[in-house]
């Protein structure tokens, strides 16, 4: 296997074959035993129309002390005989949030004894303790599942438990609905056949085991299970996996699938469930391959399918603003059927073992569930300034004169940059925590170099472990090591040779990890730019099957891979994310951290990015789509490798992917060791200067961006927006995944992805619309959505302001972002037909946890009659004086920029314009401004963003 993966990836790259990932390497869902099986099940219960689970009316009570409803699920499996069997499995019901509902279905008795008696026979039901933000846990039920806090309006729950003791004392009659009720979410429990029907305000929104899809394999020995196997169901691969990579699982507790199915209503577009090479709405998989979510190392991943990638976020939402989180993190499927005639859309959800935990929210619009989902997993961290920069990296820089070459030359070039990176190589023998002491004598000085300019170096740390050196001796002595399923150390083979992994699901494991990053990040005071990178946490596994690990390996004493697989690479990049902060807790320093595994919270504390890509057309193309999908999803902070991993790019693919990726949250160059250099200081005319135009765009729109991370990291906002989330009114947006908002600023973007494109077709809502690099603008008076033809040539960002923003932004090239903290502030508004516009800028010392005190400037600029801007400042740092933080005194403009057009009531330069703040009243001429038919430009008003005033002009 390792020589099979190794040769198929050499293959591709010298051979240059088609650049291929070697599919057959993943399962499909056939293949795939409990996939395989939840298929079968459900086609025959769509025929056969049985029910075998139900819910006991009886047994339903209210736990005070957790504030949910539970009661008995019965799955009944008939024998001829009549003596039936009853498997009993726990449910509990109960509010999340204001507008979510959490349910939960477990299984009581695990009483066949488990073949491997390393492991806990429960099913696995803590992947939520990962996955919820802290705020959500609750020390004294750690360990009593369910935990469940719900309903904040006291007087709410009242009414919720009236009702429930009303009906329970009339319990003997045959009622078999339960009404419940709380705010806008009403619910309705059916008792036989099992189901939740969910509305909002009263309209229909989602039923929960519509299609009697539920199935819980229950434990039971080989032996018998000939006598727990239902009509429906097929027993294949139950108790063994005959799969070509995955034979050596050893199944030790039989099949244990959870699955269940969910019909949204008023909906035909579902969004979410990240990460797949596909288009931003899910596609129908009813005649195709189920979506499936499930860790692994894709190098070159085939474009288009529902393949697993490096992370799972098993989150999703309809166009109607409803959404399910599935809380599971073993190996997951979920079908998709569109049914466009009845405009409801139905999902089927099949995970291999754990339990069914599953949120369901609601809101009055799509950015609401985002915001209930990041309230619930966490919000997306925000970032430092430097690192939404642009980052420099390749496999590899090779040695500190080779840094430090690179660092000049950005400069000479005048190509501003923030992040340079070291991959794999930097390390003696590809053991991590070490460096290769030839290359990198000194790490410190090369840190302090890049110090000077405010610049940051990340280095890449894994978790394989190479066999026989200090490191992995120490996993090892102190028993932290990922577990074979005999309970002895796993071996498995990645790029240091033989290795170990490091056991991060276990707490100690992780203070032991914590602990490495102490001794190897030990820097002067005055270092605090050394960054870490987490590769391969999926994990990725060359000898594994399917390239990751065995699932009958054991974690933390007692808990399989199969029931915490997606979990791994976030346990893994959390505590990297803890150590680091930490060690950087004296400077306040907030860390950046890059994963290419995650998991539905990942966004608390890491980047990512979509993985080993190739420098073609169709991946540049794709990696829209994919990095929408992650920012709808709550994990906003994303790009794609520039210009492709693998593969050397043609000079027209490298200018298109820099003016694509300038838009990518994380803006990063990348390119694989095999790859010629592409530093873009090497490219020739017009190249060169196109993408170093491109990438001081990048730079010049660093205060709009920080604005919208800013936003995202309060309520979870998408920073690359998809169009149907800003105009949600138009159906023909839903299908949309090629041009895209930047957060909610205005601005409007759509890449050029094809070779020789000299015009481009662009979608326009109604409204004016104002080129950004001319403010040449038009205006769609329609009611429907418009296509227009923008020309492209290859220096030209198709790209647009919409009427009625305003954006900040900084016009002066400097070498990297902390130097431009003293540059003074540009605003640019574009009014909308009626000449109104709003804006809001956020501005923070960029670096440290400050802003966590209050040390923040908020506020919002507004555009009224064409003519009137005011500001008004939403928070100011009480002590700003006090503070020694450059950004925070330096809050200028230089500059208004304010863009005309032909609907717009007529506004022209005066000789003078009027300032009224503070109750008093100042003009000054406006000799210095400038006037052409697109715009005004007002020079040095001498205004600043944190005072209250209204300019006149
Ligand atoms: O299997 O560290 O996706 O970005 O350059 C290759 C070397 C391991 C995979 C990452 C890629 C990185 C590479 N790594």
């Amino acid at each position: 296997m390792v020589l099979l993966k190794w040769l198929v990836c050499q293959l591709v790259l010298f051979a240059s074959l088609s650049h291929a990932f070697t599919d057959y390497l993943l399962k499909k869902c056939a293949q795939s035993g409990f996939c395989h099986r939840n298929r079968v099940y459900s086609d025959n219960i769509a025929k056969s129309h049985h029910c075998y689970y139900k819910l006991d009316a009886q047994s339903i009570a209210h736990d005070p002390l957790q504030n949910s409803l539970s009661a008995t699920i019965i799955k009944t499996i008939p024998r001829l005989d009549g003596a039936d069997i009853a498997v009993e499995l726990p449910f509990s019901l109960s509010f999340l949030q204001d507008h979510s509902v959490r349910f939960t279905i477990d299984e009581k008795e695990r009483t066949v004894a488990s073949g491997g008696s390393l492991l806990a026979s429960q099913r696995y039901n803590e992947t939520w303790m990962y996955a919820f933000d802290e705020k959500f846990h609750d020390e004294a039920n750690k360990t009593n599942f369910p935990e469940l806090r719900f309903a904040k309006q006291e007087h709410s729950t009242d009414s919720l438990w009236s009702r429930l003791s009303s009906f329970l004392t009339h319990s003997n009659s045959t009622t078999d609905t339960i009404h419940l009720q709380n705010g806008n979410i009403s619910l309705e429990i059916l008792t036989e056949p099992f189901q939740l029907k969910i509305y909002w305000q009263n309209s229909l929104r989602l039923i929960v085991n519509e299609r009697n899809f539920l199935n819980i394999e229950h434990q039971r020995s080989k032996e018998e299970n000939f006598a727990h196997v239902l009509p429906e169901e097929t027993t294949f691969n139950m108790f063994k996996d005959d799969f070509m990579y995955s034979k050596h699982d050893t199944m030790p507790l039989g099949p244990e699938s959870v699955a269940l199915d969910f019909t949204f209503f008023q909906s035909t577009n579902l969004f979410g469930i990240p990460e797949h090479p596909t288009s931003l709405r899910l596609m129908d998989t009813s005649q195709g391959e189920p979506y499936r979510l499930f860790n692994v190392d894709v190098f070159e991943y085939n474009i288009g399918t529902t393949q697993p990638m490096y992370g799972s976020i098993p989150f999703m939402f309809s166009s109607s603003s409803t959404s399910v989180f599935w809380v599971n993190a073993a190996d997951t499927w979920v079908d998709i059927k569109y049914d466009t005639q009845q405009n409801k859309t139905m999902t089927h959800w099949i995970s291999e073992n754990g339990v069914v935990d599953v949120v369901i929210s609601l809101g009055q619009d799509i950015p609401a569930v985002i915001d209930k989902f990041t309230d619930l997993t966490g919000r997306p961290f925000l970032p430092p300034m430097s690192s939404i920069g642009y980052h420099q990296c390749r496999w590899n820089y090779n040695d500190e004169t080779d840094v430090l070459t690179v660092d000049a030359q950005m400069d000479a070039n005048e190509i501003p940059y923030d992040f340079i990176w070291l991959d794999l190589e930097y390390t003696n023998d590809k053991k991590y925590f070490t460096w290769k002491r030839n290359s990198f004598p000194n790490p410190k000085r090369l840190l302090s170099k890049l110090n000077k300019l405010g610049r940051n170096l990340v280095v890449l740390i894994d978790p394989h472990l190479k066999k026989g050196y200090e490191i992995s001796d120490s996993v090892i002595n102190e028993n932290v090591a990922v577990k074979d399923h005999n309970g002895n150390d796993y071996v498995g083979h990645c790029w240091p040779g033989n290795s170990i992994w490091i056991d991060t699901m276990s707490e100690y494991g992780q203070k032991i990890w914590k602990s490495f990053f102490e001794k190897f990040m030990d820097l002067p005071a005055d270092l605090t730019n050394l960054f870490i990178w987490n590769d391969m946490n999926e994990p990725s596994i060359f000898d594994g099957p399917e390239t990751t690990a065995p699932k009958d390996l054991i974690h933390d004493n007692h808990t399989e891979e199969r029931s915490i697989h997606n979990l791994y690479g976030l346990s893994v990049h959390e505590a990297t994310y803890d150590a680091v902060k930490s060690i950087y807790s004296s400077s306040d320093k907030r860390p950046f951290l890059l994963t290419r595994a995650f998991f539905a919270g990942s966004q608390r504390t890491a980047a990512t990015w979509t993985g080993d890509n190739v420098a073609t057309w169709d991946y540049l193309k794709i990696s829209i789509p994919m990095v929408l999908s992650n920012n709808v999803a709550g994990m906003p902070f994303i790009g794609a490798d520039i210009a492709g991993f693998a593969e050397d790019p043609t000079p027209e693919l490298i200018a298109r992917w820099y003016q694509a990726g300038l838009w990518y949250p994380f803006f990063r160059a990348h390119a694989h060791i095999d790859t010629k250099r592409r530093e873009p200081y090497l490219f020739d005319d017009p190249l060169k200067s196109i993408v170093r135009d491109t990438i001081q765009l990048r730079y010049f729109l660093l205060p709009t961006l920080y604005t919208m991370f800013y936003k995202s990291s309060t309520t979870g906002f998408p920073i690359m927006n998809p169009m149907f989330i800003e105009h949600p009114e138009f159906p023909e947006l839903y299908d949309i995944d090629n041009q895209f908002y930047w957060g909610d600023s205005g601005l409007l973007i759509k890449p050029v992805t094809d070779p020789g494109q000299s015009e481009i077709e662009m979608i326009f809502p109604p409204g004016v619309f104002y080129d950004f690099e001319s403010m040449a603008s038009f205006v769609n008076t329609g009611a429907d959505p418009a296509v227009k033809i923008i020309p492209t040539p290859l220096d030209k960002i198709p790209f647009f302001i919409e009427g009625g923003h305003i954006i900040t932004i900084k016009d002066k090239y400097r070498r990297s972002s902390k130097l431009m903290k003293n540059d003074p502030y540009v605003l640019v508004i574009a009014p909308d037909v009626k000449g109104h516009a709003v804006g809001d800028l956020y501005v923070d010392d960029g670096e440290t946890f400050g802003y966590q005190r209050g040390e923040y400037a908020k506020t919002r600029f507004v555009l009224e009659d064409g003519h009137i801007l005011k500001n008004v400042p939403s928070h100011t740092p009480d002590n700003l004086m006090d503070i020694h933080n450059d950004v925070l005194r330096n809050t200028n403009i230089e500059k208004i920029i304010v863009a005309k057009n032909e609907l717009q009531r007529d506004i022209a330069l005066k000789d003078s314009v009027t300032i009224k703040q503070g109750g008093e009243e100042r003009s000054f001429p406006t000799k210095l401004s400038h006037e052409d038919d697109n715009k005004i430009i007002i020079m040095n008003p001498m205004l600043d963003i944190t005072e209250n005033w209204e300019l006149i002009f």
